[in-house]
């Protein structure tokens, strides 16, 4: 009898370990457009048509290569709109009892799977360095997990920026030279753009139909969408763009939305491109002389180290973790956040990027759009379904860790040592923002005064209990409390009004 080997729009992997289980000759593949997975959060159009673009090419590519392929289209008219709808459905066809998949990065999928009333074998998705027991192992026994720690063990453990036993360069981290802020007239190449092919634009128009009313903008739609122009875009990077990734890794520019960033997470997280291919080559630039040791050790660090953590954590701490609230921050999404005025320039334009490109890099979406956040104590699971929606690479195992414990703390911090929280002093250094703002950073206090400033010293008031005894922040607080009285009063009281602006939905 026949099985069906499920593959996920985020499971695009030609050596995927569900199909290594099945039997060309014999299982048949299901891929289905659902539309309880395009809207369980109301994604950006652009990872939308992102996904079912890059699974309809897949698919094709799965036939080509002998595989019996069964895919639902999002408007086939016996489309059951849900993965265990569609897996039912080709069972009760084929005459099929049993379903092989590779575990979803998601427990709400793996619940439903587990759930269904066929015989279903989940198999470990084996497209990360680290597998799910090997990082329970990692983390047992230890009082707290530190990313570091767990990156040097992956370092040892594949030979990556190895020399014998010993770190590359002596050092295992080169973060301290990665902090430089960007000129603007730097010449910049930016990701390389795909022009929409006749399955994208056929995607893109069934897409402009179904999903309009879903923040961000479809077109221009220039995202690579199979393997090879991944991987066109990835080359493209290690000519262009690693060899100053670590400088300008933290630095934003209004006019240049992508520096030195890759922009290949959407296709590692689909599998598009392998990440053990991707490192493997990030090194073999550092070792022919073509690009840093501290750009090549921090885009290394990314993948085997944060993206392979935030992995771990998110099956080990369970289910609930999305909905963790360690902060009990309750305010609701500022309408801001979905593209509503502001005069804080750094908040407008990268809601404005994220509207564009379903893209923002690492420091935009913690440092501006999460800081925020966790300044205004706007409620994580808010943020994290916002996230979920508005990035074409967004999936929960990676962004929610990310979100509810990097960015807001919400995890108790287990995902980072403090919160990240700044004054708008760091966006000034790190971006041109500021020049062009309503607000002025170097302002504290009184008109103009950036909300930035006057928020963060009021989360850290309200939070004092909580914080002051990290050696950490121990600094922060006795600047804190070395101001006078009164000036304190006044940030505490202007904070207070910003807040109660935003309550009010006026804009800030
Ligand atoms: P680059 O800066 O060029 O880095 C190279 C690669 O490293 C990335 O493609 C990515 O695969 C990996 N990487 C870098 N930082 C991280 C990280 N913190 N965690 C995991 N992988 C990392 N990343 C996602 O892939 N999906 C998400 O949903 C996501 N949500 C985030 C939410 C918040 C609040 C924050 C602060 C970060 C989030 N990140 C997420 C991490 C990071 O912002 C993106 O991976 C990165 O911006 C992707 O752009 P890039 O490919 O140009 O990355
Ligand atoms: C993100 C996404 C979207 C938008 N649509 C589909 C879909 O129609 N069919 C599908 O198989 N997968 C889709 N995905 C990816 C899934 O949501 C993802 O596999 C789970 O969230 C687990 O990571
Ligand atoms: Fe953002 Fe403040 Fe700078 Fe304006 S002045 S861009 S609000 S940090």
């Amino acid at each position: 009898m026949s099985r069906l080997v499920l593959v996920l729009g985020d499971q695009l992997s030609r050596d995927l370990s569900a199909l290594k289980a099945a039997d060309k000759g014999r299982d048949l593949v299901v891929m289905a457009e659902v539309t309880d997975e395009a809207s369980y959060v109301r994604h950006h159009p652009k990872k939308i048509a992102f996904v079912f673009a890059a699974m309809r090419k897949f698919a094709a590519l799965l036939e080509a290569d002998g595989w019996r392929v069964a895919y639902a289209r999002l408007d086939d008219g016996d489309n059951a709109q849900s993965i265990t709808g569609e897996l039912q459905r080709r069972a009760a066809a084929e005459g099929a009892r049993e379903v092989i998949a590779t575990e979803p990065g998601e427990w709400r999928l793996i619940a439903a799977l587990e759930e269904m009333p066929l015989d279903v074998t989940l198999c470990p998705d084996t497209r990360f360095f680290c597998s799910r027991d090997r990082f329970d192992h990692w983390a047992e026994g230890r009082k707290s997990l530190r990313m570091e720690y767990f990156y040097r063990e992956m370092r040892r453990e594949t030979g990556l920026l190895m020399e014998g036993d010993k770190p590359a360069g002596g050092k295992w981290n080169y973060d301290h030279e990665n902090r430089k802020p960007a000129a603007d007239d730097l010449f910049r190449k930016g990701p390389p753009h795909f022009e929409p092919d006749e399955t994208v634009a056929e995607v893109l128009d069934l897409v402009k139909d179904r999903f309009a009313e879903h923040f961000g903008a479809l077109r221009p739609f220039w995202f690579a969408t199979d393997a090879a122009q991944a991987e066109a875009a990835f080359a493209h990077f290690l000519k262009h763009g690693l060899p100053a990734f670590g400088d300008y890794q933290d630095a934003m520019l209004a006019g240049d939305r992508f520096l030195y960033h890759a922009v290949i997470s959407p296709y590692l997280n689909v599998g598009l491109l392998d990440a053990r291919d991707v490192c493997a080559r990030a090194e073999a630039e550092y070792r022919a002389g073509r690009a840093p040791l501290n750009a090549v050790e921090g885009f290394i660090r990314q993948i085997l180290g944060w993206r392979e953590f935030v992995r771990g954590i998110y099956f080990r701490e369970g289910p609930g973790y999305p909905r963790r609230n360690a902060l009990n921050h309750q305010r609701g999404l500022p309408a801001l956040y979905w593209g509503a005025e502001t005069k804080m320039n750094c908040l407008s334009r990268v809601v404005a990027q994220t509207r564009d490109e379903a893209y923002a890099h690492h420091i935009q979406r913690l440092m501006v759009t999460g800081n925020f956040g966790l300044l205004a104590g706007v409620n994580p699971t808010a943020l994290h379904e916002w996230y979920l929606a508005v990035y074409a690479d967004a999936y929960e195992w990676v962004e929610a860790p990310n979100t509810v414990g990097m960015s807001q703390f919400a995890d108790g911090g287990i995902v980072a040592s403090k919160p990240y929280v700044s004054s708008g002093a760091y966006i000034s250094r790190m971006s041109d923002y500021c020049r062009g703002c309503a607000y002025t950073v170097s302002r504290k206090t009184g008109p103009g005064a950036c909300p930035f400033n006057l928020l963060y010293w009021s989360f850290l008031d309200r939070h004092r209990e909580r914080f002051s005894g990290n050696p950490r922040m121990a600094q922060i607080y006795r600047t804190w409390d070395r101001m006078d009285a009164e000036r304190r009063a006044t940030v505490l009281r202007e904070a207070e009004a910003v807040l109660d602006r935003l309550s009010a939905g006026k804009i800030v």
